[in-house]
C-alpha cells in the first residue's frame, strides 16, 4: 500500500508556487496567468510537465510502470507539445490503487481527503496537501474573481458540504477573496430564502437545478426576487445546463451567470469558469487540458469535439497524467473580449459513459443495481427513469419483484419499498423513488441493456 516517501521537492526540487492573496476589490481583477502571451504561458506548462513526470515516475509504482511499457524515460518529455507522448490514466486506475495507491507523499502531508462516487461500491479517493490546497484557493479565487466578488461580498453557498469538493471548495474560495461565506449547504429551501434575504446574500454558489428550485420556492413563498434579494451573480457548476436554463436562472434572479466546471480527481470545482463573455476559461498553467478522439485516444485539433482530458502540472499529493474525464467538449485558443489568453473550453455536451448526474450527484447504473441485488425478493430486471419536476431533477428505479414477493400482497412491497428507498439514500446519497412492478413486465433488451431512461434529453435539457 501507502510506503513511507519523501515528498516530490526533496526528490526533483520543483519550483515554489506562488498564490497571490486577493485583498483588494478591484473590477475585472486578472490573475497574471490569466492574460500570459502563450510563448511564455508554455514555458512555464513546460517547466511544470518535466518536473510533474519526473515526480510521478519517480515515486509512484503505477505510472513508472506505465511508461517503462510504453519506453518512455522522464527524461524524454522536455516540452508541453510532448504531453501526448504520456500515458492516460482513468478512473478504474484510481479504483486499482484504492485508497492511497497513487499518491507521491506520505499520509504525513495530506490535510484533506475528499471522494466521489465510481461505478462500483467504491468512491474514488482524492488528496490534498497543504500546498495542493493552496493551488485549489487560487483556482477558486480566480474563479470567483470572474465576478469580481471580494469584501463586503456575502456569499451564500448552496452546494453540499462533506465529501463532495463542491461545498469546501468554494467555502475556501470565498475565504480567499476575502469575502463573507454563508456555508448553508444543500436542502432546507425556506431556510435558505430567508438567511439569503435577511444577511443580504450578493452572490450565490449551487447546482444550477437547485437554484432554480430557489426562485421556484421564493416565487410560492411570496418573496418578490428582484426587491427582496441582493443578488448580483451566481456560479453554477457540478452537472449540465442548457443555454435556456441558464438564461432562465440568470433572468429569475435577474443576476450574471458564471459556469464553474471541475472534478474530484482533477481538483475539485475551478478546472475551469466562465468570465463575463460567458467563455469556461481553462487555468491551464495548473490544469492542462486536450481532447481526444474517445475511440482511438488521438489528439484532436483545436475546435473539435471529443473527450476532454486533464493532467494536473503543479499538484503534489496526488497528480495526474491525462486524465480521462469522459466529458465531451472542445477547445479554444482565441484570445477572449475580457482580456484573458488562457484557453477556453465549450460547456460540456454529455459524457462518454453512462454515469448520470442527478441533482448534481453522480450516479451510476451499476451502483444503483449493487443496492438492488442486496435486497431479496427483486429479480435483477429494472430500469432508472430521470426527469424534471420543476426545476430539480427526480429519479425513479422501476424493478421488478419475484414472483414470490408480488405473492405477499400490497404490506410486504412497501416494507420492501420503503427499504430501498432507505439504502439507496445512504448508499448513494441520492433520494430515489422506488416503484415495484409485477415480474416480467419490464421491456427486455435482445443486445446491451437499456438501463436508463433519461427524460431530460428527450426533453432538450
Ligand atoms: O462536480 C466538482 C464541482 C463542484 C464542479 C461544484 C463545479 C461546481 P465530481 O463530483 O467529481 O466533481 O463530478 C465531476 O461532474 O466529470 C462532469 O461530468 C460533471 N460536471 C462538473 N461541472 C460541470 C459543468 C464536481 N459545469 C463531474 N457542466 C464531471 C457539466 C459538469 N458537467
Amino acid at each position: 500500500m501507502v510506503e513511507h516517501r519523501v515528498v516530490a521537492s526533496e526528490v526533483v526540487g520543483s519550483s515554489p508556487i506562488v498564490h497571490p492573496i486577493f485583498f483588494i476589490p478591484e473590477r475585472n481583477y486578472m490573475f497574471p496567468n490569466d492574460n500570459l502571451n502563450r510563448e511564455k504561458l508554455e514555458s512555464i506548462q513546460s517547466q511544470r510537465l518535466k518536473e510533474l513526470v519526473r515526480r510521478v515516475y519517480h515515486l509512484v509504482p503505477f505510472y513508472k510502470e506505465k511508461m517503462d511499457k510504453m519506453g518512455i524515460k522522464p527524461t524524454d518529455i522536455n516540452h508541453i507539445s510532448q504531453i501526448k507522448y504520456l500515458p492516460f490514466t482513468t478512473k478504474q486506475d484510481l479504483r486499482d490503487n484504492y485508497p492511497f495507491g497513487l499518491l507521491t507523499c506520505s499520509m504525513d502531508n495530506i490535510i484533506r481527503i475528499h471522494s466521489s462516487s465510481g461505478t462500483t461500491g467504491k468512491p474514488t479517493v482524492v488528496a490534498y496537501t497543504k500546498e495542493d490546497m493552496g493551488i485549489w484557493r487560487e483556482v477558486m479565487g480566480r474563479v470567483l474573481k470572474m465576478a469580481d466578488v471580494g469584501p463586503g461580498d456575502i456569499v451564500h453557498n448552496v452546494y453540499g458540504y462533506g465529501l463532495f469538493t463542491g461545498g469546501l471548495g468554494f467555502h475556501d474560495g470565498a475565504e480567499e477573496v476575502g469575502a463573507a461565506v454563508v456555508p448553508s449547504s444543500g436542502g432546507f429551501t425556506k431556510r435558505q430564502l430567508l438567511l439569503m434575504k435577511d444577511f443580504g446574500a450578493t452572490i450565490i454558489t449551487g447546482t444550477p437545478s437547485f437554484v432554480l428550485h430557489l426562485a421556484e420556492a421564493a416565487k410560492d413563498e411570496g418573496y418578490d426576487i428582484q426587491k427582496d434579494f441582493r443578488l448580483r451573480a451566481g456560479f453554477f457548476g457540478a452537472e449540465p445546463a442548457s443555454a435556456g436554463l441558464k438564461k432562465t436562472i440568470a433572468d429569475v434572479w435577474g443576476i450574471g451567470y458564471h459556469e464553474v466546471y471541475g472534478l474530484s480527481e482533477i481538483i475539485g470545482p475551478g478546472v475551469s469558469a466562465g468570465c463575463r463573455e460567458g467563455r469556461l476559461h481553462v487555468f491551464e498553467d495548473h490544469f492542462y487540458p486536450e481532447i481526444i478522439n474517445t475511440d482511438t485516444g488521438e489528439v484532436l485539433p483545436e475546435g473539435e469535439e471529443g473527450e476532454i482530458v486533464f493532467t494536473t502540472l503543479t499538484k503534489q499529493a496526488l497528480p495526474i497524467l491525462r486524465y480521462r474525464t469522459k466529458d465531451i467538449s472542445s477547445l479554444n485558443y482565441l484570445p477572449c473580449k475580457c482580456g484573458r489568453t488562457i484557453v477556453s473550453m465549450e460547456s460540456v455536451k454529455g459524457r462518454a459513459d453512462d454515469m448520470l448526474i442527478v441533482n448534481g450527484v453522480n450516479v451510476f447504473p451499476s451502483q444503483v443495481e449493487h443496492v438492488l441485488t442486496k435486497v431479496e425478493g427483486l429479480t435483477p430486471n429494472y430500469v432508472i427513469v430521470v426527469e424534471k419536476k420543476g426545476a430539480l431533477d427526480k429519479l425513479e428505479v422501476w424493478v421488478e419483484v419475484d414472483e414470490r414477493t408480488f405473492e405477499g400482497g400490497i404490506g410486504a412491497l412497501e416494507v420492501l419499498k420503503q427499504k430501498l428507498e432507505s439504502e439507496m439514500l445512504n448508499d448513494l446519497y441520492i433520494n430515489a423513488k422506488i416503484k415495484l412492478v409485477e415480474p416480467k413486465t419490464l421491456e427486455r433488451s435482445m443486445g446491451k441493456a437499456k438501463r436508463i431512461l433519461d427524460k431530460r434529453e428527450m426533453e432538450g435539457k
